[in-house]
């Protein structure tokens, strides 16, 4: 079904505010405010086009690549800043910030630190709302850098060994901290590898949200009628370092950060709304003062928030 207005214009505001979030959540992680922090900005069509139109019970894993997904899932960013502060209210009280923020509520089951092992685990969640006899999807967010892990052939053969209910959506900004993917990739291409296991593959373009969105309903649609997973290669970029840490940049230059910058993914949906009159610069500018005002607002309230008492580090522990 072709998005409607009303969809453009919330891919959109989704976007925009995921930009404002990192940019702000970027700047923070600078200057001390929490720990290191891998920004996602310049990649904010990945989860806005995903996410958007999933049911509350579909499930998302997530990298350590921003926290746009959260986000675009529904998750405040009041409460997602309360996370990276460590402070009480962030739906973990404080306990695991970034890369492992949690709302399973809204359908975020979290991350993992190591490179590639998220995977196993998101093949572990669409086997279990198999098993429960739910029709939910799971769809697993990784980065180019996981796919040579010995966890991505893992966890996608046993989904399609068992037509699982997922879709694999890799973000490929073509560097692994500053490797580069062609350096590291045989193949030709991490599409190329779902031939071998039999299911369809698709190379999209990272900055056309809507392009992102309509491949991944496909997805979406041939894992919830049970024909199993799908793998996605989505051509992306990340326009800040590797991470807040003074990560030194071997192999990106200013030269091809520029090129990505000149196709961001904000301005060219914003482009279509007002070519198209489906907003004006003034609407365009009033959502933007909204956001910018959300995520201020989000700051100061984690930045006044309490931690939590020392007795909550042994909730919802087994041993
Ligand atoms: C197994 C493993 N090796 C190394 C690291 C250190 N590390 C953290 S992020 C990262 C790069 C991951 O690259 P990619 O998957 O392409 O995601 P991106 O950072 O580009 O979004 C590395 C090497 C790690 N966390 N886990
Ligand atoms: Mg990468």
């Amino acid at each position: 079904m072709p998005l409607s207005v009303k969809d453009l214009k919330e891919l959109y505001r989704i976007m925009l505010l995921i930009r404002r979030f990192e940019e702000t959540a970027f700047e923070k992680a600078l200057q001390g405010a929490y720990a290191n922090y891998h920004g996602g900005m310049g990649q904010e069509a990945n989860p806005a086009g995903v996410c958007h139109g999933l049911r509350r019970t579909d499930m998302t894993m997530i990298t350590h690549r921003g926290l746009g997904v959260p986000i675009a899932r529904g998750v405040s960013v009041k409460d997602i800043f309360a996370g990276l502060y460590a402070k009480e209210p962030s739906p973990t009280r404080g306990r695991i910030p970034v890369y492992h923020m949690a709302e399973p509520s809204l359908g975020v089951l979290g991350g993992t630190s190591m490179v590639g092992s998220v995977i196993p685990l998101a093949v572990g969640s669409a086997l279990a709302t198999r098993l429960a006899g739910r029709d939910d999807v799971t769809i697993s967010f990784f980065g180019d850098g996981a796919v040579n892990r010995g966890d991505f052939h893992e966890g996608v053969n046993l989904a399609c060994v068992r037509k699982l209910p997922i879709v694999f959506f890799c973000e490929n900004n073509f560097y692994a901290k500053s490797t580069p993917l062609a350096a590291t990739t045989a193949g030709g291409s991490i599409v190329a590898r779902a031939k071998s296991y039999g299911i369809p593959g698709e190379r999209i373009d990272g900055n056309d949200v809507v392009g992102v969105h309509e491949t991944v309903q496909i997805a979406i649609a041939r894992a919830r009628t049970g024909e199993g997973p799908t793998l996605i290669e989505c051509e992306t970029y990340r326009w800040t370092p590797h991470s807040t840490a003074g990560d030194r940049e071997f192999a990106r230059t200013e030269e091809e950060l520029a090129q990505w910058k000149a196709k961001c993914p904000v301005m060219r949906l914003e482009k279509r709304l007002l070519k198209e009159r489906h907003m004006t610069e003034e609407e365009i500018r009033t959502v933007d003062e909204g956001i910018k005002q959300e995520v201020a607002e989000a700051v100061a309230f984690a930045e006044a928030a309490p931690y939590a008492p020392a007795d909550a580090a042994y909730e919802n522990i087994y041993a």
